[in-house]
């Protein structure tokens, strides 16, 4: 897997973060030494899928990157007879996914397509995984589009959203992020690396708190709705139709 060190460098310039090939390139290094508890968030997720799913049913997971969830989903799901399809408006991500299926046989099963998931069509959906992309997409947007995702799904299908999150209380904020900092000096990311991630972010990844997304997603129009895990500032929920 090729390292993620896309800020290393002093001289790289300070612009807003994009989904680039360079970023595609090193991306599953990034998330893993990025996202705390990564592995573990899927495996919750494909107890979820398999409670709720049934044979023939499909799962879409929109913002899918290099499709490392679905293909991970795709295994430890092998014999419920699903499809899997993963949506993003990076082509170069897309690129990756698909010569990932390719390399690990799962063609057949899952298939992914470049687009924009605030446009694609989902409809008929067993289940939609949304994990870490709500937090790029502009927050006046996020109801619509969250009611578009319950409007999709089959009644019973279930939505698994993670996000970074926020504490509106300041004290509380302060130390989850530094945790959140002292997590990634441990995956071997410099104080430097760290900063210029953070202004990279600092305009494109808009996070909300745990009480505001269980709020859009109550709103929405989902009946059940319970966090399922936390790691200081990140979450995932599970919400049922
Ligand atoms: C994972 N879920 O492995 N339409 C389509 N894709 C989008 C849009 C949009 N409007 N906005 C952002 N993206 C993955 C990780 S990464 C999270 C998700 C992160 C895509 C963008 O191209 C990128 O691949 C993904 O959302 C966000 O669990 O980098 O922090």
């Amino acid at each position: 897997m090729a390292k993620d060190e896309i800020f290393k460098s002093e001289k790289s310039i300070a612009e807003d973060f994009r989904f680039t090939a360079q970023v595609a390139e090193v991306f599953d290094d990034m998330l893993a030494r990025s996202v705390p508890n990564y592995q573990q968030v899927i495996s919750m997720s494909a107890q979820i899928l398999s409670k709720f799913l049934k044979p023939g049913d499909t799962v879409y997971d929109l913002g899918c990157s290099t499709g490392a969830t679905l293909l991970e989903l795709a295994r430890q799901l092998g014999e419920l007879d699903l499809k899997f399809c993963g949506i993003d408006n990076s082509p170069a991500m897309i690129s990756k996914a698909v010569l990932k299926a390719e390399i690990y046989s799962k063609k057949e099963q899952v298939r992914f397509m470049e687009q924009d998931i605030t446009e694609a069509d989902i409809s008929g959906a067993g289940a939609i995984i949304l994990n870490y992309t709500l937090q790029f997409i502009r927050p006046m947007l996020r109801l619509e589009f969250l009611k578009k995702v319950h409007r999709a799904l089959k009644p019973g299908g279930v939505l698994i959203l993670s996000e970074k999150i926020i504490s509106h209380d300041p004290q509380l904020n302060r130390a989850f992020i530094d945790f959140y900092y002292k997590f990634k000096r441990e995956q071997g990311y410099s104080e430097i690396e760290i900063s210029k991630k953070r202004e990279a972010l600092e305009n494109v990844l808009i996070p909300f708190s745990s009480a505001e997304n269980r709020k859009l997603l109550k709103e929405a129009g989902f009946s059940s709705i319970e966090p399922f895990f936390q790691w200081f500032n990140f979450s995932s929920f599970v919400a049922v139709k």
